[in-house]
């Protein structure tokens, strides 16, 4: 008897960059709508000036690859913008989903009506300019989710979280004088 395959039902996230050729091409529209025939929720979005650190900690997997150093500038802005549009979209089987509507990571590989394969390129220097990040995997999506966002920062979130005391300075709003004088 043929076992059957079961789809997991279960509930995950998956982290979704724009990365800045993405942003610099003016694509977010283009990629949001694309993705939105996956049906899924986006729970976080925010945009991101990436440090090194946050680069290099993303990118661990790939510190001993040629492309290294290449590719921990793109991410950072350097041939672009210094801006990331992160995002983290919710459902079932959501990473599944988002990685098919996102194509292979090699863009002239990539399925030509993927987001990759429409938009991404390879740079003379070697770069695979691929437009988007997606996790690839539930236990990447989890360590990519907690490297990029706060929990308060998501609507929902499916990894536990805990509350802690802590005191930290925050940025306000300047108050003018005249409102200041009237309180
Ligand atoms: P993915 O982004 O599809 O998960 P990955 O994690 O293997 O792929 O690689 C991360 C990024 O590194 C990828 O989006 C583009 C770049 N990259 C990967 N393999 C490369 C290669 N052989 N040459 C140049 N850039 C590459
Ligand atoms: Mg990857």
């Amino acid at each position: 008897m043929k076992k059957q395959q079961k789809k997991s039902k279960e509930v995950e996230q998956c982290l979704v960059l724009i990365k800045p050729d993405g942003l610099v091409k003016s694509l977010t529209g283009n990629i949001i709508t694309e993705l939105s025939d996956t049906e899924l929720k986006i729970v976080g979005a925010k945009v991101v000036q990436v440090t090194r650190e946050l680069a290099e900690e993303h990118y661990q997997h790939l510190k001993e690859a040629a492309f290294f150093d290449e590719l921990i500038k793109y991410i950072m802005g350097h041939y672009h913008t210094r801006r990331v549009l992160a995002l983290v979209y919710q459902g079932e089987n959501a990473i599944e989903k988002v990685r098919k509507i996102v194509g292979a990571t090699n863009p002239e590989k990539a399925d030509p009506t993927s987001i990759r394969g429409k938009y991404g390129r390879i740079t003379s220097a070697g770069v695979f300019e691929n437009v988007v990040h997606a996790s690839e995997n539930a236990p990447e999506a989890e360590r990519e989710i907690k490297l990029w966002f706060r929990p308060d920062e998501l609507v929902y979130t499916v990894f536990d979280t805990e509350v802690k005391e802590v005191k930290i300075d925050k940025m306000f709003w300047k108050e003018k004088e005249e409102v200041k004088k009237s309180k």
